[in-house]
């Protein structure tokens, strides 16, 4: 019979995570497997928005940021891409969609882009994933039909700040940038409207 994994506190998790020799698969796909977070102690870092889903900073050095994204029933990403960083997705609260697509075209004077979707799988409290590399470009969603808030953990090395956006309808793609909307539990400014916990 598989032992049950033992649950961890969010600051037991990051002081855990800093003192990987590396964050790479080999490291922290066992790390994530046998360590899920104990979902009340990520209370801090949760802030919900009607408008979209929020990036709650949770700790950050040179090689690895960690967020909180709390995604209201129905919320999802755009279709986007990780800058060739390595990305691992945890979710201790609901569940997530994770849809990736295939670039098939990309015109980089014109800015356009066909893309067709591919595989698709759900991340639960005891399934994590890791973001494919090999086909980066990704969507995630809390579906509509779960009725029920999702908070995810996600772990980026090294951190990023922009990312690719695409379009399916119009076929063209562009650079945003990503923001946080708390970082280490207190709100960013310009961020104090409309947030519920
Ligand atoms: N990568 C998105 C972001 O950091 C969230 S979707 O899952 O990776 O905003
Ligand atoms: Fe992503």
């Amino acid at each position: 019979m598989e032992e049950a994994a033992r649950l961890v506190g969010i600051d037991e998790f990051v002081k855990g995570l800093a003192g990987l020799p590396g964050i790479a698969p080999a490291t922290v796909n066992p790390y994530l497997a046998a360590q899920p977070v104990r979902p009340e102690t990520l209370q801090p870092y949760t802030f919900f928005s009607a408008a979209s889903y929020t990036r709650n900073l949770i700790f950050k050095n040179d090689l690895f940021e960690l967020i909180a994204i709390c995604w209201e029933i129905g919320q999802a990403s755009r279709i986007h891409n990780h800058r060739e960083q390595q990305c691992w997705m945890a979710v201790p609260i609901g569940k997530l969609k994770n849809q990736n697509y295939r670039v098939v075209e990309r015109d980089p004077a014109k800015k356009t882009c066909r893309l067709t979707a591919s595989h698709a799988c759900f991340i639960t409290p005891t399934q994590h994933l890791e973001v494919d590399q090999g086909e980066p470009v990704h969507q995630v969603l809390n579906l509509a039909e779960w009725k029920e808030r999702a908070v995810s953990l996600h772990l980026y090395s090294r951190p990023f700040s922009t990312c690719e956006v695409y379009s399916l309808e119009k076929g063209t793609y562009c650079d945003v940038p990503l923001y946080y909307t708390s970082e280490y539990g207190k709100l960013s400014a310009g961020e104090a409207a409309a947030l519920s916990r």
